[in-house]
């Protein structure tokens, strides 16, 4: 088995203004093609060939730097086409999703505010994640390609800060990336739908 690049959800200029077509034709057909290519060569003879992309990541944690790193962001890009959308964001989530955020995240306001926050201070390139683990939903951030999946929780949202995702359009402001990014792309039909996969 070898990785494959997924083609974008939807057309390349479809989530201006908030992501232009320049940043996704680099984003996607550049670093995450990067990704797909480099991983599938480290996936050959890593003793990992024919596993699912979840258990790839989990058990190249710590033990294949290189094949983690590639099918980590592989992984955390195939979810960040779909966790946009245009004409996403809003502040009305689905039913059950928001009545989660109610309970374990101190409702919708603190929830963006504390998501923002690990965001913009992840130090250097990494992510900032919705995730749930142990039955309740947690905000978190991290280095890297790295994700939940390796500290045992599910990610349900992620937002990408390395540079490549936001320098073209909003040059080293990255929290105002991330305010736009929240308000105006997230998909939030498809966070419930993981949050539903996992929570069952
Ligand atoms: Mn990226």
């Amino acid at each position: 088995m070898s990785f494959t690049l997924p083609e974008l959800p939807y057309a390349y200029d479809a989530l201006a203004p908030y992501m232009s077509k320049e940043t996704l034709e680099f984003h996607h057909d550049k670093h995450h093609q990067a990704y797909v290519t480099n991983g599938s060569k480290l996936l050959e003879g890593s003793g990992l060939e024919g596993k699912s992309l979840e258990d790839i990541v989990k058990e190249s944690y710590g033990k294949n730097q290189g094949l983690f790193n590639n099918a980590g962001q592989h992984y955390n890009h195939i979810h960040f086409w779909k966790w946009m959308k245009p004409n996403g964001g809003g502040k009305s989530l689905p039913g059950k999703l928001q009545a989660a955020v109610d309970s374990d995240l101190g409702g919708f306001d603190k929830f963006r505010e504390d998501f923002l926050a690990a965001g913009g201070g992840q130090f250097g390139s990494g992510w900032a994640w919705l995730s749930f683990k142990d039955g309740k939903l947690e905000v978190t951030k991290t280095p890297n390609g790295e994700n939940p999946l390796v500290h045992g929780g599910t990610p349900l949202l992620g937002v990408d800060v390395w540079e490549h995702s936001y320098y073209i359009d909003y040059r080293n402001a990255r929290p105002k990336y991330l305010e736009a990014w929240f308000d105006n792309l997230v998909n939030w039909d498809y966070v419930e739908e993981l949050f539903e996969a996992a929570s069952k």
